[in-house]
């Protein structure tokens, strides 16, 4: 399987993260992506190519105009404005105010386009955002040409970016440009499938009116877990995309009997939607050592999933989300590729 991959990706290096009340070094590390490449390297999993360069057109598909404006100029207009730690938001147009004007102050326009503290704004996040996103989309153009799997090593991740906001360390939401582009290249439907621990909250937005795009997540139950105001199983989605959004909230604790049981009832109604081509929004955050989620899979668990996610025989662009317990990242998300290979095989 080919990997895709760039260091540009490691031009985020942010130092600040919002978390118990103390300024932590981010959970969200440029190691992740560095430790994951060698380890696909180390099993020979396939060559790593570089992304091609699409622009600003296919972030634009899926994302507001005002706010990828806003993600491009942030960093500047922080400095710009005297300000010597990273930019954090800390007001938000919330139940009881107004989210209709968005205001001139950079503080203002920050919590307009922010939705969770964690997530600071430093320089190089929108280089590094734009590079992730090429790697989503190299990936997709890799697998719509060949019909054969590939894995886009993206970073920042981006299930959480929604189409006006940015959080949970993501930006640009990856998955859903890389479905979106499916669909532009002549696609009828696309599965997104979110194994990742956290509820793709963002790309179940972007999708939630539409019948094109088929989005199931498996994630810790919202009413204990991050994103918390979005994620839960009567979230079947709107209007045309009524049936076509379907979640699988989970309790902390859960581990891979259970946990695979929901993933078989996503891959049959994935199967049952007559979807043509598979994202897997591939965060291995449910691993049973994380540092910041609640699910019990252990490494050899990431590799049956790999194992169940080929039985749906199709073309399937992988891309990394989540997944902080940084010693087992390269192994954990690995094993997925090579049990879909594997299984691939034999099929
Ligand atoms: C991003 B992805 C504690 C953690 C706060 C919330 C989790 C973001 C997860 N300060 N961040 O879905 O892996
Ligand atoms: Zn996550």
């Amino acid at each position: 399987m080919l990997t895709f991959y760039s260091d540009e990706t490691l031009r985020r290096r942010a130092r600040t993260e919002l978390d118990g009340g103390r300024l932590v070094v981010p959970y969200e590390s440029p190691e992740r992506v560095e430790l994951v490449l060698k380890r696909v390297r180390e099993v020979g999993l396939g060559e790593v190519r570089a992304p091609e360069t699409f622009g600003l057109a296919p972030v634009l598909a899926v994302h507001d105009r005002g706010y990828v404006d806003f993600i491009a100029g942030c960093w500047d207009e922080w400095q710009a404005a005297g300000r010597t730690g990273e930019a954090i938001a800390w007001i938000w147009p919330t139940r009881t105010l107004r989210d209709d004007v968005i205001p001139e102050h950079i503080d203002g326009r920050l919590g307009h386009y922010a939705q969770s503290a964690d997530t600071s704004i430093c320089a190089g996040t929108f280089e590094a955002a734009m590079a992730s996103k090429d790697i989503a989309l190299s990936a997709m153009a890799h697998t719509l040409a060949t019909g054969e799997p590939s894995f886009g090593l993206c970073r920042p991740p981006g299930h959480h970016a929604a189409s006006d906001q940015f959080g949970g360390y993501c930006f640009f939401n990856n998955a859903a440009i890389a479905a979106q582009h499916a669909l532009d290249e002549g696609v009828a439907r696309v599965a997104v499938l979110d194994v990742d621990f956290h509820h793709g909250n963002g790309t179940q937005e972007i999708f939630y009116a539409r019948d094109d795009v088929l989005f199931a997540s498996l994630h810790g139950d919202p009413r204990s877990c991050f994103p918390y105001f979005l994620g839960h199983a009567d979230e079947t989605g709107r209007g045309r995309g009524e049936g076509y959004n379907l979640n699988y909230p989970l309790p902390a604790g859960t581990a891979f009997v259970a946990w695979s049981r929901a993933l078989d009832d996503a891959l049959r109604r994935i199967r049952d939607a007559g979807c043509e081509v598979l994202v897997v929004s591939l965060g291995v955050d449910a691993f049973e050592h994380d540092p910041i989620s609640a699910f019990r899979l252990t490494s050899d668990d990431f590799t049956e999933l790999g194992r169940r996610l080929a039985t749906l025989g199709l073309p399937t662009t992988f891309l990394l989300e989540g997944g902080y317990a940084v010693e087992e990242i390269g192994i954990n998300a690995v094993n997925v590729l090579s049990g879909f290979e594997a299984a691939a095989r034999e099929a």
